[in-house]
């Protein structure tokens, strides 16, 4: 049995960033169904493992963690030297390091927010049978070009985010860009030089969750009331 056990829903954008950092680690886990549609989330067991009642939640014998990108940081660290390297190239200079936190800050500050809101309206909505506003499409694709504009003059400059080798920080932009290529906001990428060479080689040839996709259109088909 597997010491490694996520507790979360497969087609949730922070499960999959948890799934991701443990494939490019080449670790065995358990994913544990956490079953959204029924609240299973929202009542215990499930808030003893997070208390703020959202998925993912983690454990590793004893340890037991939640918030995803706390998860993948634990796990870059503790098989640091296993599977793909997901830390600065030297991850004692702290200097490196900082410049890879202030990309995981910005990600989970700046893009996610608008990245995740857009994922909502246009795929999951669709799937769901609601309709999709497009004022809010329009707002947050506003808001998402601000942060690829940032991006893409960081990336005429390096190969990554963070420097020029893959680290968490690219990783943690995997999920909701693999959702935003199905919907019409893929323009903000393609339209974006720099940017749609880092997703189209970096991230999406080396590092998509390529273990887990067919499991994830299956989901999406047959479980209709899941968020992302
Ligand atoms: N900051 C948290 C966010 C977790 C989160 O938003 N999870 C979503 C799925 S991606 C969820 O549980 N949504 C259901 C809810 O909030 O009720 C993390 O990164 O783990």
């Amino acid at each position: 049995m597997a010491s490694i056990k996520v507790f979360g829903h497969a087609t949730t954008t922070s499960t999959r960033r948890v799934l991701l950092t443990l494939h490019e680690k080449n670790l065995d886990y358990e994913l544990v169904n956490v079953e959204l549609k029924d609240g299973e989330h929202k009542k215990e067991p499930f808030l003893s493992r997070n208390p703020f009642g959202q998925v993912p939640a983690f454990e590793d014998g004893d340890l037991k963690l939640f918030e995803s990108r706390a998860i993948t940081q634990y796990i870059a660290h503790r098989h640091e030297d296993q599977g793909t390297n997901l830390l600065p190239a030297d991850s004692k200079n702290i200097a490196q390091y900082a410049t890879m936190s202030i990309g995981m800050e910005v990600e989970a500050h700046q893009f996610d927010p608008a990245a995740s809101k857009l994922a909502w309206e246009q795929l999951f909505k669709h799937i769901y049978g609601l309709t999709t506003d497009q004022a809010v499409v329009a707002e947050q694709e506003a808001k998402l070009a601000k942060v690829l504009d940032v991006y893409e003059a960081r990336l005429k400059e390096f190969k990554y985010l963070a420097g020029e080798t893959f680290t968490l920080t690219d990783l943690h932009h995997i999920p909701v860009i693999q959702y935003l290529l199905g919907t019409p906001t893929k323009k903000l990428f393609t339209e974006r030089e720099a940017s749609w060479s880092f997703v189209s080689n970096g991230l999406l040839t080396d590092h998509c969750l390529q273990g887990t996709k067919e499991d994830l259109e299956t989901h999406l088909m047959k479980d209709s009331s899941t968020k992302p």
